[in-house]
Protein backbone atom coordinates (compact mmCIF):
# COMPACT_ATOMS: atom_id res chain seq x y z
CA UNK A 1 0.00 0.00 0.00
CA UNK A 2 1.34 3.53 -0.90
CA UNK A 3 0.72 4.96 2.89
CA UNK A 4 0.51 9.03 3.55
CA UNK A 5 3.35 11.16 4.53
CA UNK A 6 2.07 10.72 7.79
CA UNK A 7 1.81 6.96 7.86
CA UNK A 8 5.62 6.28 6.42
CA UNK A 9 6.75 8.29 9.82
CA UNK A 10 4.76 6.21 11.85
CA UNK A 11 6.02 3.03 10.56
CA UNK A 12 9.72 4.72 10.16
CA UNK A 13 9.20 5.26 14.03
CA UNK A 14 8.15 1.97 15.07
CA UNK A 15 10.99 0.38 12.92
CA UNK A 16 13.39 1.86 14.88
CA UNK A 17 11.99 1.59 18.06
CA UNK A 18 11.46 -1.96 17.32
CA UNK A 19 15.35 -2.55 17.04
CA UNK A 20 16.17 -0.89 20.07
CA UNK A 21 13.55 -3.31 21.63
CA UNK A 22 14.61 -6.30 19.95
CA UNK A 23 18.14 -5.47 21.15
CA UNK A 24 16.99 -5.31 25.11
CA UNK A 25 14.60 -8.73 24.19
CA UNK A 26 17.45 -10.51 23.68
CA UNK A 27 19.09 -9.37 26.67
CA UNK A 28 16.36 -9.97 29.27
CA UNK A 29 16.77 -13.62 29.31
CA UNK A 30 20.59 -12.86 30.54
CA UNK A 31 19.05 -10.95 33.30
CA UNK A 32 16.30 -13.42 34.75
CA UNK A 33 18.37 -14.12 37.56
CA UNK A 34 17.24 -10.72 39.39
CA UNK A 35 13.93 -10.23 38.83
CA UNK A 36 14.10 -6.43 40.02
CA UNK A 37 17.06 -6.26 37.81
CA UNK A 38 14.97 -7.05 34.89
CA UNK A 39 12.19 -4.84 35.98
CA UNK A 40 14.43 -1.70 35.59
CA UNK A 41 16.11 -3.46 32.68
CA UNK A 42 12.52 -2.88 31.04
CA UNK A 43 11.04 0.30 32.22
CA UNK A 44 14.53 1.75 30.69
CA UNK A 45 13.78 0.02 27.49
CA UNK A 46 10.73 1.02 27.46
CA UNK A 47 11.22 4.48 28.26
CA UNK A 48 13.73 4.54 25.63
CA UNK A 49 11.47 2.87 22.67
CA UNK A 50 9.35 5.83 23.50
CA UNK A 51 11.97 8.65 23.64
CA UNK A 52 12.76 7.19 19.85
CA UNK A 53 8.97 7.35 18.31
CA UNK A 54 8.83 10.84 20.23
CA UNK A 55 11.88 12.32 18.21
CA UNK A 56 10.92 11.05 14.91
CA UNK A 57 7.42 11.66 15.55
CA UNK A 58 8.23 15.29 16.85
CA UNK A 59 11.00 16.11 14.23
CA UNK A 60 8.62 15.16 11.25
CA UNK A 61 5.17 16.93 12.62
CA UNK A 62 6.60 19.60 15.69
CA UNK A 63 2.78 20.53 15.73
CA UNK A 64 0.98 18.04 16.23
CA UNK A 65 -0.43 17.00 20.13
CA UNK A 66 0.96 14.05 22.55
CA UNK A 67 -0.07 10.90 24.54
CA UNK A 68 1.84 8.49 25.54
CA UNK A 69 2.25 5.47 28.09
CA UNK A 70 5.88 6.88 29.89
CA UNK A 71 5.59 10.52 29.19
CA UNK A 72 1.73 11.40 29.56
CA UNK A 73 -0.17 14.53 27.80
CA UNK A 74 1.77 17.19 25.77
CA UNK A 75 -0.69 19.49 24.28
CA UNK A 76 0.21 20.77 20.15
CA UNK A 77 -0.07 24.09 18.96
CA UNK A 78 -2.22 22.00 16.35
CA UNK A 79 -5.38 21.58 18.49
CA UNK A 80 -6.98 19.08 15.78
CA UNK A 81 -4.25 16.29 15.39
CA UNK A 82 -2.55 14.17 18.11
CA UNK A 83 -0.36 11.06 18.93
CA UNK A 84 -1.30 8.05 20.47
CA UNK A 85 1.51 5.86 21.58
CA UNK A 86 2.50 3.06 23.30
CA UNK A 87 5.93 2.36 23.18
CA UNK A 88 5.64 -1.34 24.68
CA UNK A 89 2.39 -2.94 25.05
CA UNK A 90 2.59 -5.95 26.76
CA UNK A 91 5.70 -5.46 28.86
CA UNK A 92 4.62 -8.00 31.48
CA UNK A 93 5.26 -10.78 27.95
CA UNK A 94 8.76 -9.05 27.45
CA UNK A 95 9.95 -8.87 30.73
CA UNK A 96 9.30 -12.83 30.78
CA UNK A 97 10.71 -13.10 28.04
CA UNK A 98 7.46 -14.43 25.91
CA UNK A 99 7.65 -13.33 22.28
CA UNK A 100 4.37 -10.97 22.21
CA UNK A 101 4.54 -7.40 22.41
CA UNK A 102 4.36 -4.60 20.40
CA UNK A 103 4.87 -1.43 19.27
CA UNK A 104 1.62 1.07 18.83
CA UNK A 105 1.39 3.98 17.30
CA UNK A 106 -2.10 6.59 15.73
CA UNK A 107 -3.11 9.54 14.89
CA UNK A 108 -5.72 11.40 16.32
CA UNK A 109 -7.38 14.21 13.79
CA UNK A 110 -10.50 16.01 15.21
CA UNK A 111 -11.14 13.08 18.07
CA UNK A 112 -10.84 10.52 15.11
CA UNK A 113 -8.37 7.60 14.75
CA UNK A 114 -7.54 8.12 11.38
CA UNK A 115 -3.79 6.20 11.14
CA UNK A 116 -2.74 3.21 13.13
CA UNK A 117 0.10 0.73 13.49
CA UNK A 118 1.24 -1.97 15.47
CA UNK A 119 3.91 -3.48 15.28
CA UNK A 120 5.19 -6.88 16.49
CA UNK A 121 9.16 -6.55 16.35
CA UNK A 122 9.98 -10.08 17.51
CA UNK A 123 8.09 -11.49 14.80
CA UNK A 124 8.48 -8.34 12.06
CA UNK A 125 4.83 -8.31 11.75
CA UNK A 126 3.56 -4.77 11.04
CA UNK A 127 0.24 -4.33 11.07
CA UNK A 128 -1.27 -0.61 10.06
CA UNK A 129 -4.20 1.32 8.64
CA UNK A 130 -5.37 4.25 7.46
CA UNK A 131 -9.08 5.89 7.37
CA UNK A 132 -10.14 4.84 3.55
CA UNK A 133 -7.24 2.72 2.75
CA UNK A 134 -7.41 -0.30 4.32
CA UNK A 135 -5.37 -2.40 6.82
CA UNK A 136 -2.47 -4.16 6.23
CA UNK A 137 0.01 -6.57 7.63
CA UNK A 138 2.99 -6.20 5.58
CA UNK A 139 2.58 -6.57 2.15
CA UNK A 140 -0.81 -8.18 2.60
CA UNK A 141 -4.50 -6.99 3.17
CA UNK A 142 -6.61 -7.88 6.05
CA UNK A 143 -9.61 -8.62 6.11
CA UNK A 144 -11.61 -10.36 9.50
CA UNK A 145 -12.72 -13.27 9.91
CA UNK A 146 -16.17 -14.54 8.07
CA UNK A 147 -17.48 -17.24 10.87
CA UNK A 148 -20.55 -16.49 12.13
CA UNK A 149 -21.73 -19.26 14.43
CA UNK A 150 -20.15 -18.63 18.12
CA UNK A 151 -19.64 -22.07 18.32
CA UNK A 152 -17.04 -22.33 15.85
CA UNK A 153 -15.16 -18.40 17.15
CA UNK A 154 -11.91 -17.89 19.03
CA UNK A 155 -12.55 -14.39 21.30
CA UNK A 156 -9.47 -12.95 23.24
CA UNK A 157 -9.81 -10.81 26.17
CA UNK A 158 -7.32 -9.56 28.56
CA UNK A 159 -7.27 -11.07 32.48
CA UNK A 160 -7.24 -8.66 35.08
CA UNK A 161 -4.23 -8.41 37.23
CA UNK A 162 -2.74 -7.17 40.39
CA UNK A 163 -5.87 -7.32 42.02
CA UNK A 164 -7.80 -4.82 39.67
CA UNK A 165 -11.03 -4.47 40.77
CA UNK A 166 -12.45 -5.92 37.30
CA UNK A 167 -12.14 -9.61 37.90
CA UNK A 168 -15.66 -10.50 39.12
CA UNK A 169 -16.78 -8.79 35.68
CA UNK A 170 -14.78 -10.40 33.75
CA UNK A 171 -14.84 -13.80 35.43
CA UNK A 172 -19.06 -13.49 34.64
CA UNK A 173 -18.02 -12.86 31.18
CA UNK A 174 -16.12 -16.42 30.62
CA UNK A 175 -18.79 -18.00 32.30
CA UNK A 176 -21.67 -16.61 29.51
CA UNK A 177 -19.17 -16.85 26.87
CA UNK A 178 -16.61 -20.11 27.33
CA UNK A 179 -19.68 -22.63 26.66
CA UNK A 180 -20.94 -21.31 24.30
CA UNK A 181 -17.50 -20.54 22.10
CA UNK A 182 -14.48 -22.61 20.78
CA UNK A 183 -12.16 -21.04 23.00
CA UNK A 184 -11.16 -17.92 24.30
CA UNK A 185 -7.16 -16.82 24.70
CA UNK A 186 -5.64 -14.51 27.13
CA UNK A 187 -1.68 -13.21 25.54
CA UNK A 188 -1.57 -9.73 27.77
CA UNK A 189 -0.74 -7.17 24.89
CA UNK A 190 -4.17 -5.53 24.08
CA UNK A 191 -2.72 -3.51 20.97
CA UNK A 192 -1.89 -7.25 19.42
CA UNK A 193 -5.17 -8.75 20.17
CA UNK A 194 -6.95 -5.98 18.00
CA UNK A 195 -4.64 -6.57 15.19
CA UNK A 196 -5.46 -10.31 15.23
CA UNK A 197 -9.25 -9.61 15.48
CA UNK A 198 -8.27 -7.43 11.67
CA UNK A 199 -6.36 -10.37 10.94
CA UNK A 200 -8.46 -12.55 11.26
CA UNK A 201 -6.87 -14.72 13.56
CA UNK A 202 -9.53 -14.17 16.47
CA UNK A 203 -13.36 -13.48 15.54
CA UNK A 204 -13.43 -11.18 18.46
CA UNK A 205 -12.03 -9.52 21.35
CA UNK A 206 -12.75 -7.47 24.35
CA UNK A 207 -11.33 -5.91 27.95
CA UNK A 208 -12.37 -3.92 30.74
CA UNK A 209 -10.14 -1.18 31.63
CA UNK A 210 -7.58 -0.53 28.83
CA UNK A 211 -6.10 3.15 28.43
CA UNK A 212 -6.04 5.22 25.83
CA UNK A 213 -2.79 4.24 24.06
CA UNK A 214 -3.86 0.23 24.26
CA UNK A 215 -6.22 0.47 22.09
CA UNK A 216 -5.73 3.88 19.63
CA UNK A 217 -4.30 2.31 16.77
CA UNK A 218 -6.71 -1.09 16.93
CA UNK A 219 -9.55 0.86 16.24
CA UNK A 220 -8.52 1.92 13.04
CA UNK A 221 -6.87 -1.35 11.86
CA UNK A 222 -9.91 -3.42 12.81
CA UNK A 223 -12.34 -0.71 11.21
CA UNK A 224 -10.26 -0.59 8.14
CA UNK A 225 -10.31 -4.75 7.62
CA UNK A 226 -14.23 -4.67 8.06
CA UNK A 227 -14.42 -5.44 11.87
CA UNK A 228 -17.00 -3.92 14.06
CA UNK A 229 -15.94 -2.14 17.49
CA UNK A 230 -17.62 -0.37 20.32
CA UNK A 231 -17.21 0.86 23.47
CA UNK A 232 -18.82 -1.81 25.99
CA UNK A 233 -21.37 0.82 27.41
CA UNK A 234 -23.12 1.50 23.47
CA UNK A 235 -23.29 4.95 25.02
CA UNK A 236 -19.98 5.66 25.87
CA UNK A 237 -16.77 6.78 24.36
CA UNK A 238 -14.11 3.94 23.04
CA UNK A 239 -11.14 5.92 23.97
CA UNK A 240 -12.05 7.58 27.29
CA UNK A 241 -13.62 4.41 28.61
CA UNK A 242 -10.80 1.77 27.87
CA UNK A 243 -13.61 -0.74 27.66
CA UNK A 244 -14.21 -2.54 24.44
CA UNK A 245 -15.79 -4.69 22.32
CA UNK A 246 -14.69 -5.53 19.08
CA UNK A 247 -15.44 -8.80 16.18
CA UNK A 248 -16.01 -9.50 12.76
CA UNK A 249 -19.13 -8.08 11.07
CA UNK A 250 -21.23 -11.79 11.09
CA UNK A 251 -20.59 -12.56 14.73
CA UNK A 252 -20.29 -9.05 16.14
CA UNK A 253 -23.96 -8.87 17.34
CA UNK A 254 -24.61 -12.19 19.01
CA UNK A 255 -20.88 -11.56 20.56
CA UNK A 256 -20.93 -8.76 21.64
CA UNK A 257 -24.44 -9.48 23.18
CA UNK A 258 -23.27 -12.61 25.67
CA UNK A 259 -20.27 -9.91 26.57
CA UNK A 260 -22.90 -7.00 27.45
CA UNK A 261 -25.49 -9.47 29.13
CA UNK A 262 -24.23 -8.72 32.30
P1 LIG B 1 1.13 -2.74 28.88
O1 LIG B 1 1.92 -3.94 28.66
O2 LIG B 1 1.47 -1.61 27.94
O3 LIG B 1 1.09 -2.30 30.32
C1 LIG B 1 -3.45 -6.68 28.86
O4 LIG B 1 -4.48 -6.99 29.69
C2 LIG B 1 -3.25 -5.19 28.73
O5 LIG B 1 -3.16 -4.56 30.03
C3 LIG B 1 -1.96 -4.91 28.00
O6 LIG B 1 -2.25 -4.18 26.86
C4 LIG B 1 -1.05 -4.24 29.02
O7 LIG B 1 -0.39 -3.09 28.50
C5 LIG B 1 -1.95 -3.80 30.14
N1 LIG B 1 -1.28 -4.01 31.42
C6 LIG B 1 -0.92 -3.03 32.28
N2 LIG B 1 -0.32 -3.55 33.37
C7 LIG B 1 -0.28 -4.91 33.22
C8 LIG B 1 0.19 -6.01 34.03
N3 LIG B 1 0.77 -5.83 35.21
N4 LIG B 1 0.04 -7.26 33.54
C9 LIG B 1 -0.55 -7.46 32.33
N5 LIG B 1 -0.99 -6.47 31.54
C10 LIG B 1 -0.89 -5.20 31.96
CA1 LIG C 1 -0.25 -1.04 26.80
Amino acid sequence: MQGSANLNVMIKAARKAGRSLVKDFREVENLQVSMKGAGDFVSRADIAAEKIIREELMEARPNYGWLAEESGETPGTDPTRRWIVDPLDGTTNFLHGLPHWAISIALEHKGEIVAGVVFDAAKDEMFYAEKGAGAWLNESRLRVSGRNRMIESIFATGLPFGGRSDLPATLQDLARLMPACAGVRRWGAAALDMAYVAAGRYDGFWERRLNAWDIAAGIVIVREAGGLIEPLDPAGSLLEDGEVVCGNEPIFEKFSKVIRDS
